[in-house]
């Protein structure tokens, strides 16, 4: 049985995308982050860096104690190990792989992260902040554009680098014009069952994803949740 610490982010689907792709067993534990959540001395013990994703693996091969997992990646590359699904064991595509997993969380999550910051969320407007995000968004779906040119998939068959990207890029591509390639890719995955059941249930857990001043200042730790 694996815990998941969710929410309807797109660094929170990437787990429950593998779950279900995976079939492991898997409850969602909800942490609003909107209201705070993730700032509880409860959630901090399995998640240091007060952000979710996180997971508690109660069934790990060589241990008998639970292991506790943040940062998506890390986790999207633990049931990988653990199912031999999505990740190749031969040394080449898993490089290859992997590769394309640091560039999504190196590059698109705090670039697209900061953009929609500036652009959605910042409490006043600061062109400069959302333009620089912008463009490196940009350039970001331009790299990834010329890969998917002549294949399926990001790093040869469908991978954990697929599923940590089009969590970010289904949130953000209709801004975006020109990446046909892309457009496509995503439109591919955005049909596979276990992408549609994630999205399903993060539907069910947060049914109301609107933004509020308040949940606003939350998330930006402008106030403390118990201030709210
Ligand atoms: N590098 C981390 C990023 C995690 C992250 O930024 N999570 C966001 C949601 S998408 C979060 O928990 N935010 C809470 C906050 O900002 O207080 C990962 O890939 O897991």
């Amino acid at each position: 049985m694996i815990d998941l610490y969710f929410w309807t982010t797109p660094n929170g689907y990437k787990p429950l995308i593998m779950l279900e792709e995976t079939g492991l067993d898997y409850r969602i534990v909800p942490v609003n982050i909107s209201a705070g959540a993730q700032f509880e001395p409860e959630f901090l013990k399995i998640s240091p860096n007060n952000r979710i994703p996180a997971i508690v693996d109660y069934e790990v091969a060589g241990t008998d104690e639970p292991v506790t997992l943040f940062e998506s990646g890390a986790i999207l590359t633990h049931l990988g190990e653990k199912t031999g699904r999505f990740l190749p064991a031969a040394p080449a595509p898993r490089a290859e792989t992997l590769q394309w997993l640091f560039w999504q969380i190196g590059g698109v999550g705090p670039m697209f992260g900061q953009y929609l910051h500036f652009a959605d969320y910042a409490p006043e407007k600061i062109a400069y902040g959302e333009t620089r995000y912008r463009k490196e968004a940009e350039r970001l779906f331009g790299v990834l554009d010329r890969q998917l040119e002549n294949r399926p998939f990001v790093a040869g068959d469908y991978s954990i680098a697929d599923i940590s990207i089009y969590p970010w890029v289904c949130r953000t591509l209709e801004r975006f014009d020109g990446f046909e390639n892309v457009a496509r890719w995503s439109a591919d995955m955005a049909l596979r069952p276990a992408v549609i059941r994630a999205y399903e249930l993060g539907a069910e857990i947060n049914t109301t994803p609107t933004v509020t001043e308040q949940s606003k200042a939350l998330l930006l730790g402008l106030v403390k949740a118990s201030a709210a």
